[in-house]
């Protein structure tokens, strides 16, 4: 090998390792050691220019080639999609495979209580997760500084809207959209099952944030037989067997009469016959007050009309004998599962 091949082959060694090392691979085109060559170059005697300077094209041709081949494989790199739910250049995305997933099993209840209610012939409707005065008191006549206001503690937001405490605030809304059903003779029905919100201090029975079932029934001739006789077809289908239901007296604002609805504990959940008779109150109820269908424009000495609101998690956790409220928003897969 002649003295001017070594000095290339050593050279090319060197820029190599150099080249390995560097981020910016582009960089190996200001290398000492190719700046070396070309000093090189200049000091030779004219006759050996020609030889030298071809050997140290060629090397700087192959170095180049380095760049374009890095170029490539750069290119051929997936551009990053910053919207992806996960790092798609990353091996392996840390996903669960869906068979692990299942429905939140309030939300397998809700549709199912949803179901029975729009066999029944009722229309569902979804409820608000931010609403106004009017809807969570005036039209469900409490007036401004009415004392039953107090017994919702409700968050409200620093431009005075309000985060629904019962689905009730959909009341007015249903009752105006489908008033016109009363003039071709058909009933209002509708369900509003959704999420609402109270300050509450939290046990076993209360959460702040949970779902409620929201019916509405106007017609002409309605009484409160045809709200137990609704109730008791409703969560009969919902247990699966006859249920027997009482009612008891209670007040709200927007029903009058105002009762708590309970049944008796379902057979299929009677551990002994100690919790035989034990009777469970499921929801609040009543004949629509007049001044709510008045504020929504229907005549009361016409139409009279239904309306209860009850809890579903309650519903969920006598169904399954589930003894803590909090084991629905707590995450924990080992009761998740039981339900997938
Ligand atoms: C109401 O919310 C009325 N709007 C119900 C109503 C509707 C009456 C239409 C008349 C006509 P009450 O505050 O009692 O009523 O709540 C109804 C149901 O929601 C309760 O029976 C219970 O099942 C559920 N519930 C109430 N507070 C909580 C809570 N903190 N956690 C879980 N469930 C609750």
């Amino acid at each position: 090998m002649s003295e001017q091949n070594t000095i290339f082959s050593r050279s090319l060694e060197l820029l190599r390792t150099e080249y390995d090392a560097l981020t910016d691979k582009r960089q190996i085109l200001r290398s000492p050691t190719l700046t070396a060559l070309y000093t090189e170059l200049r000091t030779l005697p004219n006759e050996q220019k020609a030889a030298f300077g071809k050997g140290l094209n060629e090397l700087k041709l192959e170095v180049v080639g380095w760049i374009d081949q890095q170029a490539d494989v750069t290119e051929q790199l997936n551009p990053i999609d910053v919207t992806a739910p996960f790092d798609i250049n990353a091996a392996t995305p840390k996903l669960l495979p869906t068979e692990n997933g299942s429905k939140h099993p309030l939300m397998v209840e809700l549709e199912c209580i949803s179901d029975i209610a729009y066999r029944m012939g009722f229309n569902v409707e979804e409820s608000r997760l931010i609403d106004d005065d009017y809807h969570m008191f005036e039209s469900l006549n409490f007036p401004e500084g009415h004392p039953a206001r107090d017994d919702y503690d409700t968050f409200t937001t620093t431009e005075g809207l309000i985060a629904p405490a019962h689905t009730s605030t959909m009341q007015n809304r249903v009752l105006r959209k489908y008033k016109a059903n009363l003039d071709k003779a058909e009933p209002i029905a509708v369900l509003m099952p959704d999420r609402v919100f109270r300050n509450e201090d939290l046990d076993a029975t209360h959460e702040h944030t949970f779902y409620q079932y929201e019916g509405v029934y106007v017609g002409k001739g309605i009484t409160v037989g045809n709200l137990i006789a609704t109730l008791k077809a409703l969560l009969g289908e919902y247990f699966g067997e006859d249920l027997k239901a009482k009612i008891q007296p209670f007040y709200f604002p927007f029903t009058e009469p105002s009762f708590e609805f309970a049944i008796e504990r379902p057979a299929a959940l009677q551990k002994g016959d100690t919790e035989a008779d034990q009777w469970l109150e499921l929801l609040g109820c009543g004949m629509i007050h007049p001044n709510v269908l008045k504020g929504a424009g229907i005549d009361p000495t016409i139409y009279t009309g239904f309306a209860w609101g009850g809890g579903i998690e309650r519903l969920v956790m006598i169904k399954y004998g589930i003894e803590d409220i909090r084991h629905f928003e707590s995450g924990k897969l080992e009761f998740l599962r039981q339900f997938s």
